[in-house]
């Protein structure tokens, strides 16, 4: 029997497991008492990392389809076809006819995340996609734009905060997202302890409003209208918080943000309007407060403004860069100042534009809501090949059936995958990485988002084999291969022949010496792998101004862009909800679409089912068990109807992340809880057009009882 003791790499909380095992089995995975991040907290998905690494239906070799059928073939053979059929389209149709989509896992995967950008710029297309816009892009466009790097994204200090203010997020489901802090019940007990509050604003009653101090339902999309109100109210108290002189652009804010009262949005929010009032002087007066957006407030039609709001209130009550208030962490290894090569940079807007509908590129990136019409719409500049990495964009971007239908035209589509899935089955080659226990794990994106300092390494436990490639091997092998088909540079030849020696081992090692914290000398892998129940440094510090990234060191409180934006909110103050729409929903033991193959994670009561009000329920004769057809612009599913008043009146609510019940998906347990797919009814012309990020929240939806 032996203990090892590592972080879990299934969510962003990073929580320390200790993992024994017996020979090549893993015989218990618990919490890490000793981990002084997560003091021994853990998650039902975290035992998930056994069942993952035996699941029969993991891939261990390459695959190779022909026609519906799938052989085994050798890593080189494969390797080598996937260039030439890359190296075929990018030579007959041009570069940007190949498509890359890089799924979340990407971020939880230490040699992807490290090795990517190299494998982008070998293949030099322009038609890259991510997860990105299905989630937080408009989080990274407002960092961008206010404080000057992307990733340089505001946390809320909970630990030390009086006053916690959720948007459109539900942590105790999630575990957090764009605030890594693992043990979130307990984080939000001890808020209470020390009499702080806790508000959430959500259309549906989570697990996290249940146990908040007030919870107020709002109308699907229209947070921004209540941000609005809210920063304005503050304004008009008349306090000009101290740092704001940090800041460019008050004046041009509190003008743009007058005519938005708490009268006027109290109607499209549905929150009354002395309920804004109030929250607006208890935000303010508070000792520390902080405003915190997630999911809820970025994937609808006002993402970007939501963010940005959400920060310019943080700002105007004095709680950026300040404890109790929204924080910039500084990682010991900090992956934004890697090398270009490496990183993925400040940030972009608009330098190009999508073919087909005109949505803007950020961050070198175009909007994943636009895939599959620049894969079906012919002419120059089509879409003819794709190659993606940890992605499952059938399940998880809007219209997936749409998007099927476009995989299944490709001329060449290559996936980076474990997993013969939704998506992965349209790849004319499958090429399978390790298991998360096989390698090596350092988190290189979530201590930049982490409520105190820290950094750990985890080991591999298992050794894979010779036969294995790990994630960042598989790209320095398909870019390897693609630069020396299209001749190129013998500099560029030995960068390759550089990182691979170097591998991402190496490179932590060579971040973290000449990291934020450490500079030269300072910590090394050595040093933080000596630490085994993971390095601790402490709360988080203030950074400003020297850590802004913008030209003069100054917050940009007034964005053009954004400014400009406001103007769509007065349509939305017009606007007449009439209908039902249909928000998402997550649960503690579903991981996105890719953990249901885990039986333990999909064991109990179905839980793919309708969420719905009592009266909207009346109104449609329905009760709760009945099968019911649920119908948007762009398709239909039948799905079991829950009745419950945890649900606001107008508003339904399914999980996303299920859909198995597709042909040729090899998930065996996955199959038998196939559930159906939230994402064949979010609409892919449902965007903020600012971002293109995927409006996936308030999609207008009718429903009505199954027929037979
Ligand atoms: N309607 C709706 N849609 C949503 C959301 C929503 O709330 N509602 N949420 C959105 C969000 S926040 C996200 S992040 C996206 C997620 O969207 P995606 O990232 O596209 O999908 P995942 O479900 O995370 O699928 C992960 C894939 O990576 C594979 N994988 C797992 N680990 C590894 C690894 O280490 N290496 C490699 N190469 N592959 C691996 C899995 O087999 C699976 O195929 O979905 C988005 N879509
Ligand atoms: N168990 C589990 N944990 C996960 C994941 C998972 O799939 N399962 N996925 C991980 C990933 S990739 C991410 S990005 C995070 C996401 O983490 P969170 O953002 O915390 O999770 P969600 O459940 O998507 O929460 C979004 C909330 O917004 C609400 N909402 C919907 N529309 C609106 C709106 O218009 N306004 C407001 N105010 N609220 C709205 C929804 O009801 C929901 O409660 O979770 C991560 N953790
Ligand atoms: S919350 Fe669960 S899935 Fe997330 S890191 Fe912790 S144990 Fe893993
Ligand atoms: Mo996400």
């Amino acid at each position: 029997m032996t203990t090892h003791f590592r972080a879990c790499n299934l969510c962003e909380a990073m929580c320390g497991l200790r993992i024994e095992t017996d020979g090549q089995r893993v015989t218990s995975i618990r919490g890490d008492d000793d981990d002084p991040f997560s003091r021994g907290y853990l998650c039902p998905k975290a035992t998930a990392l056994k069942d993952l690494h035996e699941d029969p239906d993991r891939l261990r070799a390459p695959m190779k389809r022909e026609g519906k059928t799938w052989r085994t073939i050798g890593w080189d053979e494969a390797l080598d076809e996937a260039a030439r059929g890359l190296h075929a389209v990018r030579t007959k149709h041009g570069r940007d006819a190949i498509a890359t989509y890089a799924g979340n896992p990407t971020t939880h995967n230490t040699g992807a995340i490290l090795f990517s950008s190299m494998f982008l710029r070998a293949l030099g297309t322009r038609s890259r996609f991510s997860a990105t816009s299905v989630d937080q892009l408009p989080h990274m466009l407002a960092a961008h734009w206010m404080f000057g790097h992307q990733l340089l994204l505001p946390v809320p200090d909970i630990d030390r905060t009086d006053f916690l203010l959720v948007l459109g997020a539900n942590p105790l489901a999630s575990n957090g997202s764009l605030m890594t802090a693992p043990g979130m019940k307990h984080r939000l007990e001890a808020l209470r302890q020390r009499k702080g509050r806790l508000v959430v604003i959500d259309p549906r009653k989570t697990e996290t409003a249940e146990r908040a101090d007030e919870h107020h339902f709002i109308r699907p999309g229209t947070d921004a209208l209540l941000l609005a109100a809210l920063v304005n109210e503050v304004l008009r108290a008349g306090a000009t918080p101290l740092r704001v002189e940090l800041a460019d652009g008050l004046e041009t804010v509190r003008t743009a943000v007058a005519r938005f009262t708490p009268e006027l949005v109290a109607a499209p929010t549905g929150i009354a309007a002395d309920t804004i009032r109030r929250l607006a002087h208890d935000f303010r007066t508070a000792r520390t407060a902080v405003a915190y957006g997630r999911m809820g407030t970025s994937v609808q039609p006002h993402g970007t403004l939501c963010a940005w709001l959400v920060n310019v209130l943080n700002i105007v009550t004095n709680n950026l860069d300040r404890a109790g208030g929204a924080m910039f962490p500084m990682p010991p290894f900090d992956p934004r100042w890697l090398p270009r090569a490496m990183s993925v940079g400040p940030g972009s807007h608009g330098r190009w534009r999508s073919r087909v509908r005109g949505l803007p590129e950020a961050g070198g990136e175009l909007p994943v809501s636009t895939m599959a019409e620049e894969m079906l719409t012919p002419g120059d500049g089509q879409l003819r090949a794709l190659v993606t990495s940890a992605g499952n964009p059938v399940l998880s971007t809007p219209n997936g059936a749409q998007l099927d239908r476009a995989l299944a035209g490709l001329d060449f589509m290559v996936s980076i995958d474990p997993y013969l899935n939704e998506t992965t089955r349209h790849a004319h080659l499958i090429l399978p990485p390790p298991s998360p226990l096989e390698r090596l794990h350092f988190d290189v994106v979530f201590p930049m988002l982490a409520v105190r300092t820290v950094a750990r390494h985890s080991p591999a436990i298992f050794d894979p084999g010779p036969d294995a490639r790990h994630d960042w091997q598989i790209f320095v092998a398909l870019g390897k291969r693609l630069d020396a088909l299209r001749g190129a540079p013998l500099s560029q030849r030995l960068t390759w022949a550089a990182m691979e020696r170097l591998g991402p081992e190496r490179l932590l090692d060579l971040g973290l010496r000449l990291g934020s914290r450490g500079g030269l000398g300072g910590l090394s892998l050595k040093k933080v792998a000596a630490h085994e129940h993971g390095l601790e440094l402490g709360p988080l510090e203030p950074v400003f101004p020297s850590r802004l990234k913008t030209k003069a060191k100054r917050v940009q409180l007034a964005p053009p862009e954004l400014i400009a934006d406001l103007s769509r909110l007065d349509a939305l103050v017009a606007e007449q909800s009439t209908g039902l729409v249909l928000i998402n929903r997550r649960h503690t033991r579903d991981c996105n679409s890719w953990l249901h193959n885990a039986a333990k994670l999909v064991s109990g009561p179905a839980r793919c089912t309708l969420l719905m009000h009592p009266d909207d329920a009346t109104a449609r004769s329905l009760e709760s068990g009945a099968q019911v057809t649920v119908r948007s612009r762009v398709g239909e599913v039948t799905v079991a109807v829950e009745v419950t008043d945890r649900m606001m009146k107008g508003v339904v609510s399914l999980p996303h992340g299920y859909g198995h019940g597709r042909e040729g998906v090899r998930l065996q347990v996955a199959t038998a809880h196939a559930g159906v797919s939230v994402n064949d009814l979010s609409d892919e012309l449902r965007v903020d057009p600012l971002s293109g990020n995927a409006a996936l929240s308030g999609v207008p939806v009718h429903v009505e009882r199954a027929s037979r």
